[in-house]
């Protein structure tokens, strides 16, 4: 059986013989120019690779002249090419296949695509494949605790044993390493944004730097997450007031401490102020001022500050939706180039769905990076299937209209309408230790998904699917077209038994459990029906001129898209509107049908997620097979379940029955 340890690097022996004779032609040798480390890797793997998909063992040679036949490596030097350093070009030359690059990483970046060519069975004849990344920071963020737990992670616990480090290094940590690279990820921030003091001892650094060692090898920068007190409650300090001289001599005694470990340490994640966290504004500072002074601990090496954006008070009055940009845009052009704002897709926290943060377009002078969450806190853990490419994709493709038409969320990411040179997309990481790396089958797609977008925003969520599918599942094209339908709806079913319409937060405390009656939190605002605002009269967060006027914070052109409630579209309408119970909506049902219409079919769309399962029963491997198959049967039950305690709530508001043709829950 298969047990999924491998992910998308299985490297299935070729089985189309036509296909299979193309690629041996090319098998005489693997050239490789230097002894460059990464070089290395790029070599090792498409040995492997080779091995397993034509059962061939090619040799790696540093000294391959002009032969031909083989598969080379070809470090570019500057003119002959106007690629970025990590792209890299593959194409058939003097009769072997080149991948050629300016840097070692791009040649990995080539070998993992021409593997993943090869995997997919497609034909090199006339092979020419040239790609580059459109975001120069590709990170993975790990939300790891010192003590093994991860918070919001559902595979288990952390890959990371500090216990055991530095001495010894869990060769997972090099699979690891391969997966992320194999679709382009440069970065991994090892520990949680609620961060620990503990990494900026020397005990830990060392510990880091063992595994900064492995990251190395395939091109991903290590980063850590730092605690903002860190001066006071490690150092010593009387304050961590980012304007005290002995405190910004600490910092960057710590930075340089870390260089001497890490030669090529990619930077600090930061989460201050924010949901209790430390931060500037303890000290009557700003953001830009916290961020700043850590940024110029970092001037003297490589590495840069990742500042997060995600704030908001605990005031039952306010509109949480409005704090960040409250809190940031009047930061704009303050911060020290070094530093990237790091922001959540949506205004509030990684619900199912969400409009576009407003903060992007809105700070022309800041790096703005984007942060997705892989791991499925508000997704149903690890028992809902639920494909998040077409999530990034709604977030990416959204228009801010900040520079005309045109100007999407992806644009301000990628740098290309701020211009702007540090471009970042972040990705909560939903890896564990569990064999599979993330408890369900279905959801290294979504890793595999955030990688490959984070690469290129361009590619679809179809197309996504489709490679993970054939690299992951099954080459064979009826079984791939079920699983593939059963992605790309998964997400709009979950939707609709869990917030349709634009709910949100209806869960407190663990966030899995339907608890959209709760009213009561450890903060006024942590509860659930500050969020959804059911009342006699009707349902929603009136976010327009009427109400919070969050709508405010967009461009006109957005506002026009969501601030009428008869034209808001229907997955936004209750994000902005209070609605009346009995208000018609654009299906020709009123609100309440509409809402239980969706709690319905949605719930029971899951019975057809089991049957497309079901019709690729044949072409799956048997464990991975059943291990879905009961994971589908848990969403069955838990969306009966969230559809019950929604209607059954909703109703003591609505008053109405449930609409004829589904059976009121008992
Ligand atoms: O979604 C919320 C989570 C917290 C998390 C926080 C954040 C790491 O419930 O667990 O803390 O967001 O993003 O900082």
């Amino acid at each position: 059986g298969d047990d999924g340890y491998q992910l998308w690097l299985k490297y299935e022996a070729v089985t189309n013989p036509t296909i299979k004779a193309e690629y041996l032609k090319y098998t005489a040798f693997i050239g490789q120019p230097t002894e460059g480390k990464i070089l290395q890797s790029a070599s090792q793997e498409l040995q492997t690779g080779l091995k397993k998909l034509l059962g061939k063992t090619v040799n790696i040679t540093n000294s391959f002249g002009s032969r031909s036949g083989g598969i080379v490596f070809k470090i570019e030097t500057g003119a002959d090419s106007a690629q970025k350093p990590e792209g890299y070009q593959i194409k058939l030359s003097g009769g072997n296949i080149v991948v050629s690059s300016k840097t070692e990483q791009g040649i990995l970046y080539g070998t993992f695509a021409l593997l993943r060519h090869m995997q997919m069975q497609e034909t090199i004849k006339g092979l020419s494949i040239a790609s580059s990344p459109k975001v120069r920071y590709r990170m993975l963020n790990h939300w790891d605790n010192p003590d093994g737990t991860i918070e919001r992670g559902y595979a288990g616990q952390s890959l990371w044993k500090w216990y055991e480090l530095p001495e010894r290094v869990d060769p997972r940590y090099e699979d690891y390493a391969r997966a992320n690279a194999s679709l382009g990820i440069n970065g991994t921030v090892l520990n949680n944004v609620n961060a620990s003091a503990r990494f900026m001892s020397q005990e830990y650094i060392v510990k880091v730097a063992a595994v900064a060692n492995v990251m190395r090898k395939y091109g991903i920068k290590t980063y850590l997450s730092v605690y903002f007190a860190a001066p006071k409650t490690l150092g010593g300090l009387p304050t961590s007031d980012p304007l005290d001289p002995q405190v910004r001599a600490w910092w960057k005694e710590k930075v340089a401490q870390i260089y001497k470990e890490i030669p090529d340490f990619g930077g600090f994640l930061v989460k201050a102020n924010s949901e209790g966290e430390p931060g500037p504004q303890d000290y009557g500072r700003t953001h830009a001022d916290g961020a700043n002074m850590l940024a110029e601990a970092f001037r003297p090496y490589d590495g840069i500050v990742v500042w997060r954006a995600f704030v908001y008070k605990a005031d039952p009055n306010a509109d949480r939706f409005k704090a960040a940009y409250e809190e940031f845009v009047p930061l704009d052009g303050k911060f020290d180039p070094k530093v990237i704002v790091q922001v959540k897709n949506g205004p509030i926290d990684f619900q199912p769905r969400e409009p576009f943060s407003p903060l992007f377009g809105n700070m022309p002078k800041t790096p703005l990076g984007v942060e997705f969450q892989i791991t499925q806190e508000y997704l149903g853990f690890a028992t809902h299937a639920v494909y998040e490419a077409p999530i990034f994709k709604e977030c990416l493709d959204s228009d801010t209209f900040v520079n005309g038409s045109g100007s999407t969320v992806a644009k301000v990411v990628d740098g290309s309408l701020h211009g702007y040179a540090r471009t970042l997309m972040a990705g909560v990481a939903n890896t564990g230790n569990s064999r599979n790396w993330t408890g369900h089958p279905l959801a290294q797609a979504n890793w595999y998904a955030f990688g490959r977008l984070s690469w290129d925003h361009q590619l679809s969520s179809a197309q996504i699917a489709q490679e993970w599918v054939a690299l992951t599942l099954t080459r064979n094209q009826k079984a791939g077209e079920h699983i593939t339908a059963l992605m790309l709806r998964s997400r709009e079913i979950y939707v609709d038994y869990n917030t349709p319409i634009g709910l949100s937060r209806p869960w407190m405390g663990v966030h899995f459990a339907p608890e959209p009656w709760q009213n009561k939190g450890s903060r006024p605002d942590w509860t659930a029906v500050y969020y959804h605002r059911a009342d006699s009269i009707g349902l929603g967060f009136d976010r327009t001129a009427s109400g919070s006027n969050a709508l405010a914070q967009y461009r006109p052109e957005v506002q026009q898209q969501w601030n009428n409630p008869d034209k808001t579209p229907l997955p936004y309408l209750l994000w902005f509107h209070h609605v009346r119970w009995d208000q018609k909506l654009s299906t020709g049902r009123s609100l309440w049908e509409e809402l239980c219409t969706r709690f319905y079919t949605g719930a029971d769309s899951v019975v057809w997620m089991q049957q497309q399962w079901d019709l690729a029963k044949e072409n799956l491997d048997t464990q991975v097979y059943a291990d879905v198959a009961e994971r589908l049967k848990v969403q069955r039950r838990e969306a009966l379940w969230w559809r019950d305690a929604w209607v059954l709530y909703l109703q003591t508001f609505a008053r109405q029955p449930v609409p004829a043709g589904f059976n009121p829950p008992k």
